[in-house]
């Protein structure tokens, strides 16, 4: 279809980012539990990168940080002071930074009805994630709320966990013509939460009307989980016909690699080996949490977080791979150190939508000017530094409200004050 291109909306970093240590099986957010978190920096880091995103490609988008403290769920909660300080959190998460989880996304050449189908993320494993989705929801249906283009679904109910764009990935030959949907789901009884459930997969692939032939439905490497790999796209992540895996990344190697190539016969497969990465050391780094993107000139570029760049295993294979002149021409890191310290690299802070720009609400699309104005609200309205004691206090609740209002004011997007 003529006029579709990828476009990634990231996540803005909300004020209120914190370092609660509320996500169990995630080893950056557990080992980062009650340090100092810098909400001002975080932001700004972000920015950058969808700048330079910008730059490159021409076209981006984001979505807004979602209202915190959620007094709902601090009331669902009956907190009075004496609650565990996890429970205290949760209600000032910012963890809607990560849009790679605030959706799954088939674009409209993929589904029965030639529209571009969402299904909202239920995220129901994690407390502070499960009351992401109503105003997700919310704002996805003003971003995407044109229905001749887009059908916006109702999340997938309990108890299936759903993780959305995390652990989905797509192979196509040009993102505006058919692809093959890739579901990857964990399966329960190890020691971490698998937190993507293949029922939740499974019914997502029916409600949005993608043929059978064209779904493949695979297992994550319960190792993998075991080792902090708590979204496939930790592992993994794919673009056009690349499929960039970690050689550990899937519970049936083989078999993985042979489903998608007889749903997708083009499939390129660019598989880093564990002599050379250690799963250990492609999570510690995130090198898999990258945004493989299809450059203007045809090429494609990897996006690392800088944590790449300073490992010397995944350095030199990164240097490898593009002498070698294979598919990836260029690795760029970029510094979420922010977001990293959760456990989110580059591909979690953005949801990928392949569409026509035109067919969105504009206010969600980013120029240099919009991008001017984003910064000077972050600059003067977000919190320099958030320890995780001052969760819960009036003041920061006060501070918080009024830098996401601002930011509301400043995008002309009010309605979802
Ligand atoms: O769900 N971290 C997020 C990170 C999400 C990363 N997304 C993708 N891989 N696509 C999570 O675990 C941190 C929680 C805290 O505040 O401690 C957190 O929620």
């Amino acid at each position: 279809m003529s006029g579709l291109v990828e476009i990634n909306f990231d996540g803005i970093v909300g004020p209120s980012h914190n370092y609660a240590g509320l996500s169990l099986g995630n080893i950056a957010s557990a080992s980062h539990k009650g340090d100092p978190s810098y909400p001002r920096a975080a932001a700004l880091q972000g920015l950058a990168k969808m700048r330079g995103n910008l730059a490159r490609l021409g076209v981006q988008g984001f979505l807004l940080p979602l209202p915190r403290p959620n007094g709902v769920l601090a009331g669902q909660l009956a907190l009075d002071g004496s609650e565990d300080p996890a429970l205290r959190a949760a209600p000032w998460s910012a963890s809607s930074m990560w849009t790679a989880n605030a959706a799954t996304v088939s674009p409209a050449p993929d589904t029965a009805d030639g529209r571009c189908h969402i299904t909202p993320a239920n995220l129901v494993t994690m407390l502070h994630r499960a009351q992401e989705w109503p105003d997700t929801q919310r704002q996805l249906a003003i971003a995407f709320g044109n229905a001749d283009h887009f059908a916006l679904h109702p999340p997938v109910p309990p108890s299936f966990g759903d993780e959305g764009a995390a652990n989905h990935m797509r192979l196509c030959d040009s993102h505006g013509e058919a692809g093959v949907e890739v579901f990857v789901y964990g399966r329960p009884g190890g020691r971490f939460p698998a937190r993507q459930h293949e029922q939740a997969s499974r019914l997502v692939a029916r409600a949005h009307g993608l043929d059978p032939g064209k779904c493949v439905f695979i297992e994550q490497n319960p190792a993998a989980i075991e080792a902090g790999a708590f979204h496939n796209d930790v592992v993994a992540v794919a673009n056009e016909r690349v499929l960039f895996t970690h050689a550990e990344a899937f519970a049936d190697r083989q078999g993985a690699h042979d489903a998608i190539g007889a749903a997708f016969p083009a499939l390129e497969v660019v598989e880093v080996p564990s002599d050379k990465v250690s799963l250990a050391e492609a999570i510690r780094t995130y090198l898999f949490n990258a945004q493989l993107l299809t450059l203007p000139d045809g090429a494609m570029a990897l996006i690392v977080p800088e944590e790449c760049r300073e490992s010397a295993s995944v350095w030199a294979w990164c240097e490898e791979m593009v002498a070698a002149n294979g598919p990836i021409r260029d690795v760029v890191p970029v510094d979420v150190r922010q977001s990293m310290a959760n456990g989110g690299g580059p591909a979690c802070l953005r949801l990928r939508v392949v569409c026509d720009p035109a067919t969105v609400d504009p206010r969600f699309l980013l120029d240099e000017r919009k991008a001017d104005r984003i910064d000077r609200v972050i600059r003067e309205k977000w919190p320099e530094q958030i320890d995780p004691a001052d969760l819960g206090s009036d003041a920061l609740a006060r501070d918080v409200v009024t830098a996401r209002t601002a930011l509301l004011a400043a995008l002309d997007l009010s309605v979802l004050a």
